[in-house]
C-alpha cells in the first residue's frame, strides 16, 4: 500500500512538471478566422442565350483543411411582386446565361466555415433581334435500326430521307427509329438554358402501342461552329444508367438482306423469316431479326444505307414478358422512372450529363440533342420494340406561355 502511494505521488510530480515546462515551450497559437477576398470584373455585356464565363478570383487565408461554398444568386421578382434571391450556381466559376433582355445584379458568396464573403457584379443582357421556337425543329442526322414501319421512307438516297424527315419533324408527325441504336440528332435555335436545380427540356415520342423508352445524349456548342463536334457530346445518364444490366458503349451491325433468299419460315404461325436481317454485336453475339407474318410486305432495311452498318450506344435492359403462354403474340412491357424520352415525366435536367468515363459534366445549356432507341427486343408477332420520335422541346417556353 505504501509503495503505491509513493508511485501515485511520483506520477502526479511529473505530471504537473511536464504541463509546465509545456506551457513554458510553445505559447498558446491564437485560432485565426479565416480570411476572404473576392476580385471580380464589375460588368459583363452579352447577348440573349449567349454564354459569359464569370470566374472571380477568390484569395482565402487560414483555411485550414476547411472548404469553401459558393453561392451565386440573382434577384428574381415572383408574381406577388416580392423580389427573392433565386439561386443560379454552386460553383466559383459561372456560365452565366438568360432568355431575357435586361440588366441583372449578381451577388457571389463564398463561405469558409462561418465567415461569409460577397461580392456583385452586373450583366448587361442584350436583344438579338431574332425571335426563337421552344422545339428542336432543325434536323441534323438520322439512321434508323432495321424496323417494319421505314415505308414512308422509301427512298435511294439519304438525301432524300433527311428531306422527308425534316418535313415530319417541322408537321409533327412521328420519325420511326427502328431497334437498337437507331437515332434522330435536332438542333435548337437557341441554347436551352440548364436552369439551376430544374428539368430544362423534354424528349416527345410517339408511344402509340408498348414502345421502348428512349436514351438521350446532349451537346453544347462550346466552339460555337454551329455543329455538334464529337467532343461536344455528352449522355443524359437516366435511372438505369448505373445499373449492372447496362452496357456501356454496345454495337450492333445490320447486314442488308438479299432479296433472292428463301424465306425460313417457323413453328409459330407468325414467323413469316426467321432467318431476315443478319446481326452481329460488339460482344462476340450474332443472330437474326425475324419478319413476321403481319410486316411480311415491310421492307425492315433502310434501302438507302449500305450493305452493312453500325450503331452505338449505351445499351439498356427493358423489361419485356411473354403473357401469351410463349405464342409470342402479347407481351407486356415495363418502362424507366426518370432520364429518358417518352416516360411518364420526360423532363430532363441537362445536370444529368455524363461524359464517357460516366462523371458528371455542368453544361450552362445545350444546343443538339441526339434521341436513339437503347434496347434491342423481339416481341414475337408485334416484331421489334420499338419507338417513333415527335420532338425536343424547351421547358422554359412551355412555362412562360
Ligand atoms: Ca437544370
Ligand atoms: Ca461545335
Amino acid at each position: 500500500m505504501k509503495k503505491y502511494t509513493k508511485y501515485s505521488l511520483f506520477l502526479l510530480a511529473f505530471g504537473a512538471f511536464y504541463a509546465c515546462s509545456n506551457d513554458d515551450s510553445k505559447p498558446e497559437q491564437p485560432i485565426l478566422d479565416p480570411l476572404i477576398s473576392i476580385k471580380i470584373a464589375s460588368d459583363f455585356a452579352v447577348e440573349r442565350y449567349g454564354v459569359t464565363e464569370i470566374n472571380p478570383e477568390v484569395t482565402i487565408e487560414n483555411a485550414e483543411e476547411k472548404t469553401a461554398s459558393y453561392t451565386w444568386s440573382i434577384k428574381v421578382t415572383g408574381n406577388d411582386g416580392v423580389a427573392k434571391d433565386s439561386i443560379i450556381g454552386d460553383s466559383q466559376k459561372l456560365l452565366f446565361i438568360s432568355s431575357e433582355a435586361a440588366n441583372y445584379v449578381l451577388d457571389f458568396t463564398v463561405t469558409v466555415d462561418e465567415i461569409v464573403k460577397k461580392a456583385s457584379t452586373k450583366v448587361l443582357v442584350s436583344e438579338t433581334g431574332k425571335t426563337y421556337v421552344s422545339k428542336a425543329l432543325s434536323l441534323l442526322d438520322y439512321v434508323p435500326a432495321p424496323i417494319n414501319s421505314l415505308s414512308s421512307y422509301d427512298f435511294a438516297t439519304k438525301a432524300e430521307v433527311m428531306a422527308k424527315v425534316q418535313s415530319d419533324l417541322e408537321s409533327g408527325e412521328s420519325i420511326p427509329l427502328g431497334t437498337f441504336g437507331g437515332y434522330i440528332v435536332t438542333a435548337f435555335d437557341h441554347t436551352v438554358i440548364n436552369t439551376y436545380g430544374k428539368r430544362d427540356f423534354t424528349v416527345l415520342m410517339d408511344n402509340i402501342v408498348k414502345t421502348a423508352p428512349a436514351g438521350i445524349y446532349v451537346a453544347y456548342d462550346a466552339n460555337k461552329n454551329g455543329i455538334p463536334d464529337d467532343n461536344e457530346w455528352y449522355e443524359i445518364a437516366g435511372s438505369e444508367y448505373y445499373k449492372s444490366s447496362t452496357v456501356k458503349n454496345y454495337e450492333m451491325t445490320y447486314f442488308k438482306p438479299n432479296p433472292n433468299k428463301a424465306a425460313v419460315t417457323g413453328e409459330l404461325s407468325w414467323q413469316f423469316d426467321k432467318e431476315y436481317i443478319k446481326w452481329t454485336d460488339n460482344k462476340n453475339a450474332s443472330g437474326t431479326i425475324t419478319k413476321v407474318v403481319k410486316f411480311r410486305s415491310s421492307n425492315y432495311y433502310p434501302i438507302w444505307m449500305e450493305d452493312s452498318y453500325i450503331l452505338k450506344g449505351t445499351k439498356l435492359i427493358i423489361p419485356v414478358k411473354d403473357v401469351s403462354d410463349g405464342l409470342g403474340t402479347t407481351f407486356n412491357v415495363g418502362t424507366f422512372e426518370w432520364g429518358y424520352g417518352g416516360i411518364k415525366d420526360a423532363s430532363i435536367d441537362i445536370s444529368w450529363a455524363v461524359d464517357k468515363e460516366g462523371k458528371k459534366v455542368h453544361l450552362p445549356g445545350i444546343d443538339f440533342v441526339k434521341v436513339y432507341i437503347p434496347a434491342f427486343v423481339e416481341m414475337g408477332a408485334n416484331a421489334l420494340l420499338t419507338n417513333a420520335f415527335v420532338v425536343a422541346e424547351d421547358l422554359s417556353f412551355v412555362k412562360n406561355k
